[in-house]
């Protein structure tokens, strides 16, 4: 098996979860359905459940107990793209190559779209195989004010302001560290199993991948084009934010993307080979394109 072909497998499969798991667009309210559908079946590297995949492939969990917490922490990813355009926020109009919920719906519906796809991911993890409890904790934590919703308050009183790198640090950690965090603990509480050093070890390469994964999107929006990002490129600049290219220079970026990784793929030292899936995973955080 290659990353590539876990990566169309897990794609494959979580779209299938995804698409049973929301609610049709015949079914009223139509319109709200509609938005829900959009945002979350409309392309997208679907990282966040591939890693749920991956970290449940290390205990040889069951794919099929793993569908249920890979879609949720998806569709808390696309409810937080959807708010995350809006107007009131970055006020974004194109999204995976195509308009911004707001855009092809209108605000009012964007933000209902956005809510229902958070409660959603909350019901469907009631009905997980196993450990559901504690999996709901784990996406609400990373989730609210102590998580995403807190590293986004802290962006958006950041823009204009000069933030130093540490700062710059725990404000993604929160915005994007946190849920790709969740994503790595779901998997692992989905093995029936679990000694809480493998959890505190797994805990570690989430953090590491998970702030190498917000370098690369800040350096990809510097480097690549609209088209391949499929969002608007040097939306950073034009939003005034403060960036690791900004903060380290382009190259600083890189190293330091690089050295997490390598910490990332280090930290993953006590596993034999089934955890090779996860050290692909950590390359592929930073050579990805878009
Ligand atoms: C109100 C609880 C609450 C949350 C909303 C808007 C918001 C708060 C948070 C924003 C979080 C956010 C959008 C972080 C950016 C993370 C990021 C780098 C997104 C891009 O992820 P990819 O590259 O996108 O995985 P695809 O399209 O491939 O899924």
């Amino acid at each position: 098996m290659t990353l590539k072909s876990l990566i169309t497998i897990y794609q494959k499969r979580v779209d299938i979860a995804l698409d049973r798991c929301l609610p049709a667009s015949t079914l009223e309210p139509q319109r709200l359905h509609e938005a829900m559908r959009y945002a979350v079946l409309n392309g997208g590297k679907r990282v966040r459940p591939l890693l749920v995949y991956l970290t449940g492939q290390l205990f040889s969990v069951d794919p099929v107990s793993l569908d249920i917490p890979a879609s949720a922490v998806e569709l808390i990813h696309a409810f937080s793209l959807v708010h995350d355009d809006l107007p009131a926020m970055d006020d974004d109009d194109l999204r995976r190559g195509k308009p911004t919920n707001h855009k092809a719906f209108d605000e009012a519906t964007a933000i209902l779209a956005g809510d229902a796809l958070q409660t959603l991911a909350f019901y469907i993890l009631t009905q997980a195989p196993a450990h559901r409890l504690e999996m709901i904790e784990a996406l609400a934590l990373a989730t609210g004010s102590r998580g995403m919703a807190g590293g986004q308050a802290i962006d958006m009183v950041s823009v204009g302001q000069t933030l130093n790198i540490s700062e710059l640090e725990n404000m993604h950690n929160h915005k994007t560290g946190m849920l790709i965090r969740a994503c790595v603990k779901l998997g692992a509480l989905a093995s029936s199993s679990l000694e809480q050093s493998v959890l505190k070890t797994l805990d570690h390469y989430a953090k590491c991948i998970g702030l190498a994964f917000q370098i690369q999107d800040d350096i990809l929006d510097v480097e690549s084009d609209t088209e391949t990002l499929g969002k608007l490129q040097g939306s950073d600049i034009a939003h005034n934010k403060v960036t690791y290219p900004a903060l380290l220079g382009l190259d600083g970026a890189k190293n330091m993307a690089n050295e997490l990784i390598e910490e990332a793929i280090t930290s993953l030292n006590e596993f034999d080979d089934k955890a090779d899936p996860l050290r692909w995973m950590a390359n592929y955080i930073i050579t990805r394109q878009f």
